[in-house]
């Protein structure tokens, strides 16, 4: 049954009627490569603050209905400048009405920035201005009809967030300006349920509160309206949250925590991969249907035969736009700007790094620049770069908080297709707290460096910009992009101070941060056994690839009991995952597809216990193994939310569905009579289509 990707030109539609498109005869893709030539480096990482990226300040009235500290935020239209050489790009994302440093500031992308304290609840307005008209093309096929009636429709979730269901922007929760609401959150004839914490809210505003009762972590906010995600994310609705303790507090040996811009030495960094419209688009695409200006953003908007599979089509070929299955792009952001360079002393800093990219895995290493045209040379027989390693990674902690111990890696660790393994590899929505010592390097520069495969592991090369890339047409110049395998570039100068020495090391015990973990981390496999913890129930699960009824690659997930001859379920088929409030459960997801996974669980956060590989070929049920199990590598033995699950392995994880205590009776969903709330995949374009599933807890 499995399903996998193929390279080569698919010939089943050629010549078959009048109206089949032009670029189903063609015989070569379109270029995901549209950018214009950016010089790479040429300008400084935004920072954190007033000049850079807002930070969020609070209202000076006290929250409706549960009197805490109370934000307002706009979700508007802007333009910003994210190259010197680009733009100006037209982007939607989130702006503060009160700015740290005072009053409102100019929008930028990724702007928004919420610092929150640990146990200090707070509630947030947020008033959708976006216009009529999205910014990118709308598929109108399949389930997206509605979401062509409402391009500008959003709602917010708090990634990482332990948030009452009301809170938590599922899919259903959208509004938009006009004042329509998705039907989770107003039956037909009922109570707008935003209105239970602002009788005053207005049309077009939605109300969240956020608890905070979690340890210190880099949690986000974005966009997750049902068939927009994809698009609105892309768009920019986006920001960093950051949740500090008193834990955190007292690890300041570390030089933290606190920005770069604060005095600290905290540098939070937001990895993108974007594709803008060129001056030559009308050669390059000439169906774009989205704005031609240059700089504006470009996403792929054809289901193209020689890139994806494409099946039995009844109900005719993919329409253009059509949701395509994965966006890589060919220009890489720090910090929402293209190829930046950030200054660092020669002292330790405490990196917080997200992988916000819609669909590419990352494998973040650390070279020294050696000078060449292009910064980093590689072997001709290996392809692997010949640059000095950069300092080691000291990796604090993920998605879920601290690590029980840190946890050194070194930055120089190439993509290993057979381990899947190399420095840290990163899936989308996946967070790194990190610290990185330049006091070796004054006067070099470093590069950060990704050579992950786009799809991973398989790989296109098609989707990896560099030059000198056999597999990709596109030979960029040296030293500008496109180029998927530079990201951005650290610049060491001399220390002003000294730092103190560093009392931290990898036999730290970080865990009085965290709550207490279901089963003692990395012990549930031991001799190649999975050991499960007894009386807790175990839900058997599926990752699935098949075709939608325009022939179009769509990813699944099931149960593993088959429903019309497939394993995976659509996202609005009634709830399959419905646990008792407070109930701890065994989940074991096996993977059918060909793609690595990044599984994002809403609500909880989840243990890793383990990964075994199995005979997809045989599956019908019940997984038959082929080899040991292995634990979670030593990078994942804290909490997570967001977990790589890979092609041809069960990955077991383990959750207690505990729900937020908050000051307020929480109603169920209208929809599905529940605490509502989703499990997914990360890679964006796998979620919408339709890698979803609620998880509604009763
Ligand atoms: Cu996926």
């Amino acid at each position: 049954m499995i399903t996998r990707r193929h390279f080569l030109k698919a010939t089943a539609a050629a010549g078959a009627a009048l109206a089949v498109p032009w670029y189903f005869d063609t015989g070569t893709a379109l270029a995901f490569y549209q950018s214009a030539r950016l010089q790479k480096f040429a300008q400084p990482l935004r920072g954190v603050g007033p000049g850079g990226i807002s930070v969020a300040a609070p209202d000076a009235f006290p929250a409706p209905v549960t009197g805490v500290t109370h934000y307002s935020l706009t979700i508007a239209q802007f333009t910003d400048q994210l190259h010197p050489k680009l733009g100006p790009t037209t982007l939607w994302g989130y702006n503060p009405a009160v700015a740290l440093g005072g009053g409102t500031q100019p929008q930028r992308h990724l702007g928004g920035i919420i610092v929150a304290q640990r146990g200090v609840p707070i509630q947030l307005t947020f008033t959708n201005t976006l216009p009529p008209k999205h910014i990118l093309p709308v598929d109108t096929s399949a389930n997206f009809t509605d979401a062509q009636k409402r391009q500008n429709a959003t709602t917010t979730h708090l990634h990482g967030g332990l948030t009452p269901w009301i809170s938590d922007g599922g899919p259903f929760t959208w509004f938009t300006p006009d004042g329509q609401y998705g039907p989770s959150i107003v039956a037909k004839g009922g109570t707008n349920l935003y209105t239970l914490l602002n009788p005053d809210l207005r049309p077009g505003q939605a109300e969240y509160y956020y608890p905070n009762n979690q340890s210190a972590r880099l949690v986000w906010y974005h966009d997750h309206a049902h068939d927009l995600t994809r698009l609105n994310a892309y768009a920019g609705i986006a920001s960093a949250y950051i949740i500090r303790d008193s834990f955190e507090a007292n690890l300041r040996t570390l030089g933290l925590p606190d920005f770069v811009e604060n005095g600290g030495r905290e540098l939070p960094i937001v990895i993108q991969d974007k594709i803008f419209v060129g001056s030559d688009i009308a050669t390059k695409d000439p169906t774009w249907p989205g704005p031609t200006g240059v700089g504006s953003l470009w996403y792929p908007h054809i289901y193209e035969p020689d890139r994806w599979e494409l099946g039995d089509h009844p109900l005719g070929l993919p329409p253009d736009p059509s949701i395509i299955p994965e966006m890589f792009g060919d220009t890489m952001l720090g910090n929402g700007t293209v190829y930046p360079e950030a200054t660092v002393e020669t002292r330790r800093y405490r990196l917080r790094i997200l992988n916000a990219c819609q669909a590419r895995f990352l494998n973040l290493q650390l070279y020294v620049d050696d000078g060449s045209p292009d910064g980093i040379t590689l072997n001709r027989n290996t392809m692997k770069p010949t640059n000095a390693p950069g300092p080691d990674f000291f990796v604090l902690g993920t998605e879920g908080g601290f690590l029980p111990h840190p946890v050194q890696v070194a930055s120089n660790k190439p993509f290993d297709p057979n381990t899947l393994g190399g420095s840290l590899i990163t899936g989308p929505a996946e967070r790194w707290d990190l610290l990185v010592d330049f006091s070796k390097f004054a006067g070099k520069m470093l590069i950060l460096y990704n050579d992950a495969p786009a799809p991973f592991p398989g790989g296109d090369p098609r989707n990896d910009y560099f030059p000198g890339s056999p597999g990709n047409p596109t030979q960029p110049q040296p030293g500008f992009g496109p180029n998927t395998r530079q990201i951005l570039r650290f610049k060491v100068v001399p220390a002003t101070s000294k730092d103190a020495p560093l009392h931290i090391t990898e036999n730290t015990d970080l865990t009085p941060d965290l709550t207490p973990f279901l089963v003692p981390p990395g012990t549930a496999v031991h001799s190649g056994v999975l050991h499960l913890p007894p009386g807790v129930p175990v839900r058997p699960l599926t990752l699935n690839e098949t075709f939608d009824g325009y022939g179009r690659l769509i990813q699944l997930l099931g149960t593993n009991v088959s429903v019309n001859g497939g394993f995976g379920r659509a996202y609005e088929d009634p709830a399959t995952e419905t646990p008792a409030a407070g109930a701890t459960e065994v989940w074991q997801i096996a993977n059918l597809t060909g793609d690595t996974h990044p599984i994002h669980f809403h609500l909880v956060n989840v243990q890793v216990l383990g990964r075994q590989p199995f005979n997809v070929d045989t599956y019908s049920g019940t997984p038959s193994y082929t080899g040991p199990a292995r634990g979670p590598g030593k990078t994942e033995l804290g909490w997570k939310e967001t977990v790589r699950m890979n092609p041809g392995e069960v990955t077991t994880v383990i959750m207690k569905f505990d729900l937020p205590q908050v000051p307020f009776t929480v109603p169920p969903s209208p929809r599905t009579g529940g605490n509502e709330y989703v499990w997914h995949c990360h890679i964006l374009e796998h979620e919408e289509h339709d890698m979803m599933r609620p998880l509604v807890v009763m």
